[in-house]
C-alpha cells in the first residue's frame, strides 16, 4: 500500500477523567475513574489522526500532554512518516530518557500519526498494516479488583455480558489463603468453559511469587500475570520454568528492546505489550515480529479500540484486553459480540470523539 503524503500542522491534547462502571482495585492502587488523554494530530491537508492514552493518574494524563506538545514541536512542518519521526524523537529525547511519561507521550503521538495515515488512505488501520478485518477474541478486564470472594464471584458473573468467555481477576492479598479463596469463589461461580486469568501487578518478591505461583498451578487458570517485578528477567524466567501455568508479562515493556530481552531470557510464556509503552504502532509492529520469531502468543493491554487493529496485524495474535472506559467519549464505541471484538470498518482506528461528552469530562 502506498502511504498518503501528509504534512504535520500541529497536535491538540485534551485531558479528561471518565467514570468507570467497575472500580479497579489492584495490589498497587485503586482506580475509580479513568484519566485519559485525547490526542488529535492535525495535518495541512485537513486530515486529523486520533488516539487516546490511559494516564493512570490525572497528573499522568496532564504530564503526558505536555510532552506530546513538546514532541510535536520538534517535527511540526515535516512529512508524516511515523517510523522516521519515532527514530528522530527517540534521539532528541535520549537525554531525558525514553521511559515512563516520555515513552507514553511518544507512543501516543506515533499512534495518532498512524491513524492520520489510515484516515487519509480511507482504510481501517489494520488494512494499512497489511491485515484483513475479522473478529478478535477478547477478555473482559473491567473490574474484578481486590474484594471479598463473594463480591468477586458476583462481579465475575456480571462480566460475562456480551458473551465474554474470559475474565481477569486481580490478586495480591496479604496472604496466599485469601488469593486462593477469591480465585476459587470466582472459578466455582463461572461455567468451566470461561477462562480466568489472574494479575498481581508486580506485588510479590521472587520467593513469594514462586510459592503462590505453585499454589495456583493446579487451579485451572489461563495465565498468571506480573507476579513479581516486570523487569526481573532472570526471576521471571525462574517462575516460567517452575510452573505449568503460563506466565504473562508485558504491559510494562518499555519499547521493543525490553520485550526482545525478556523473550530472549525466556522470562514469560505469553506477552502483552501496551501500545502506549511499546512505542505506539511503530513499536508494536516491531514487537509483533519479535513475538513471532519466538512463537510467543501476544495479547494487548488496554486501549482496545486501537489494539484490535494491531492484533489483527500480529502473527501470534492471542487475546484482546477489553475495557469499556473510553465508551462514553466515542461516537461509536468498540463492539463486542459473543466475546469477540469487532474491529471498526471505518478509516483509521475508528476513533471519533463525542465532543459533548469530551467537554463534560474535561480536566483542563
Ligand atoms: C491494570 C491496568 C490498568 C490499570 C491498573 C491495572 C492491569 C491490567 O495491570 O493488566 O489490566
Ligand atoms: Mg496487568
Amino acid at each position: 500500500m502506498t502511504f498518503p503524503q501528509l504534512t504535520l500542522r500541529g497536535v491538540r491534547t485534551r485531558a479528561v477523567d471518565v467514570p468507570m462502571r467497575y472500580v479497579l482495585g489492584t495490589s498497587a492502587a485503586t482506580v475509580r475513574s479513568a484519566p485519559l488523554l485525547l490526542v488529535d494530530v492535525e495535518t495541512k491537508e485537513g486530515i486529523t489522526g486520533r488516539t487516546y492514552i490511559f494516564g493512570y493518574r490525572k497528573g499522568g494524563a496532564r504530564a503526558i500532554a505536555e510532552v506530546v506538545q513538546d514532541a510535536a514541536a520538534v517535527v511540526v512542518g515535516s512529512a508524516v512518516d511515523p517510523p522516521a519521526m519515532a527514530a528522530l524523537l527517540e534521539r532528541r529525547f535520549t537525554l531525558i530518557g525514553v521511559t515512563g511519561i516520555a515513552r507514553m507521550a511518544l507512543s501516543a503521538f506515533d499512534a495518532a500519526l498512524w491513524d492520520a495515515l489510515a484516515v487519509a488512505a480511507k482504510v481501517p488501520l489494520a488494512r494499512l498494516l497489511g491485515a484483513e478485518l475479522r473478529p478478535v477474541p477478547a477478555y473482559n478486564s473491567c473490574g474484578l479488583g481486590l474484594m471479598s470472594p463473594g463480591a468477586a464471584a458476583d462481579e465475575a458473573e456480571k462480566l460475562l455480558e456480551h458473551g465474554f468467555k474470559a475474565v481477569k481477576l486481580r490478586l495480591g492479598y496479604a496472604t496466599l489463603e485469601e488469593d486462593l479463596a477469591v480465585t476459587r469463589a470466582v472459578k466455582k461461580r463461572l461455567p468451566d468453559s470461561v477462562q480466568v486469568m489472574v494479575d498481581y501487578n508486580q506485588a510479590l518478591p521472587l520467593d513469594e511469587a514462586l510459592r503462590r505461583g505453585r499454589a495456583l498451578d493446579s487451579e485451572g487458570l489461563a495465565w498468571l500475570e506480573e507476579p513479581t517485578r516486570h523487569d526481573d528477567d532472570a526471576g521471571n524466567a525462574q517462575i516460567a520454568a517452575a510452573l505449568a501455568l503460563p506466565l504473562q508479562i508485558g504491559e510494562n515493556f518499555n519499547g521493543p528492546l525490553a520485550m526482545q530481552r525478556a523473550l530472549d531470557a525466556r522470562a514469560c510464556d505469553l506477552a502483552m505489550p501496551d501500545v502506549a509503552r511499546i512505542g505506539g504502532v511503530t513499536g508494536w509492529m516491531q514487537a509483533a515480529k519479535i513475538a513471532a520469531s519466538h512463537g510467543t502468543p501476544m495479547s494487548s493491554h488496554l486501549m482496545p479500540e486501537l489494539s484490535v487493529h494491531l492484533l489483527l496485524a500480529t502473527p501470534t495474535c492471542h487475546l484482546l484486553e477489553y475495557v469499556d472506559w473510553a465508551d462514553v467519549l466515542l461516537r461509536e464505541p468498540l463492539r463486542i459480540e459473543d466475546g469477540f471484538a469487532i474491529p471498526a470498518d471505518r478509516p483509521g482506528s475508528g476513533i471519533e470523539w463525542d465532543e459533548q461528552a469530551v467537554e463534560r469530562f474535561r480536566l483542563d
